[in-house]
């Protein structure tokens, strides 16, 4: 930024009385000192005593890693920012008219500055470029980041044991089934902690979206289809549910709580649970990843039932039976 060409008599600011009309490379060298020592001071002040408060926390690995982008985004944005402010401010301050004085005119400077030019393309390229990248691999690297990935993900996380418990969004609520507990269901949503979770995420009637806010854990639900998205938790501690996803008149009212528990925990939870509910899960349909949309709706849903006469068939327009 010192490459200033040589002051011309036009190119010289009308409004700096201070200065005289050779003092230009210093504004550069001022404006560049202030920049880094502003950016220096700021930017590990935010790092160190803000970045560990920012949402959605750490309680999963997906929930620390969206945290630790987003404050390398913003320690990477600040620079940025002050570098606009403090130009934005010096010129307001060293560059305004006079009262009374002679109106500021643009010099052979303000149509360009090939320095500044090429300077200003190749840091914001390679800011840009740099962050594609480190962004990439942050989705990539912990299986998907927390966010579904369809019903084939292709990044899927290292851990060797892994618990399957379903999602089933519907107006107006969440509910959970644990397949590799009989697969019951309930409206609670307890994980263990230190475990891999695959949250399988479907819907029984129109779309919703299943964020589990402080997991870090968004993914959309939608009816006949298997939204895979992981998580490890690493923190106990409880976690709110919101569907985040417009789904109709209750859709604000569409929320609930969860808890990781240790695994002793959640595994005499599962057991007891299991035990709880299984007359109720023997009148549930048989496990499956999706479940066909049913128009009878005689459960107030399209959850097919295997159990109610009308609903034998499973298809839009079924009529009642004789
Ligand atoms: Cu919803």
């Amino acid at each position: 930024m010192s490459d200033a060409p040589g002051p011309g008599p036009a190119a010289a600011p009308a409004g700096d009385r201070s200065e005289g009309p050779n003092d230009q490379t210093h504004h550069w060298w001022r404006l560049l000192t202030v920049w880094v020592v502003l950016s220096a001071i700021l930017d590990p002040l935010f790092y160190f005593l803000a970045g560990p408060h920012i949402p959605p926390g750490t309680m999963t690995d997906t929930a620390a890693g969206a945290q630790f982008d987003f404050n390398v985004l913003f320690v990477i944005a600040l620079p940025v920012l002050l570098g606009v402010w403090i130009y934005f401010i010096y010129a307001i301050v060293m560059w305004r008219a006079s009262r009374g004085g002679p109106e500021p005119v643009g010099g052979p400077d303000a149509r360009g500055h090939l320095g500044i030019q090429v300077g200003w393309i190749l840091v914001t390229t390679v800011i840009v470029l740099f962050l594609a990248g480190f962004g990439t691999y942050e989705l990539v690297q912990p299986g998907g980041a927390g966010g579904g990935e369809g019903s084939s993900p292709i990044w899927t996380p290292t851990s060797k044991t892994i618990l399957p418990i379903q999602v089933i969004g519907q107006q107006w609520k969440f509910t959970y089934r644990y397949p590799t507990f009989g697969g019951f269901e309930t409206d609670q949503l307890v994980v263990p902690n230190d475990t891999t979770i695959q949250f399988n995420v479907t819907s029984l009637d129109v779309i919703h979206s299943f964020w589990a806010y402080q997991l870090g854990v968004k993914a959309d639900a939608n009816p006949d289809y298997n939204n895979v998205a992981y998580t490890t938790p690493q923190q106990l501690g409880s976690f709110t549910v919101r569907c985040a996803e417009l789904c109709g008149l209750w859709h604000g009212a569409m929320y609930n709580g969860g808890v990781v528990v240790t695994p002793q925990q959640f595994e005499s939870w599962a057991k007891g649970t299991e035990f709880q509910l299984r007359k109720n899960t023997k009148l549930l349909p048989p496990y499956a990843l999706t479940y066909t949309p049913d128009a009878n709706g005689a459960d107030g849903g399209y959850y097919p039932d295997n159990v109610d006469p009308y609903s034998k068939v499973e298809t839009y327009g079924a009529s009642k039976g004789s």
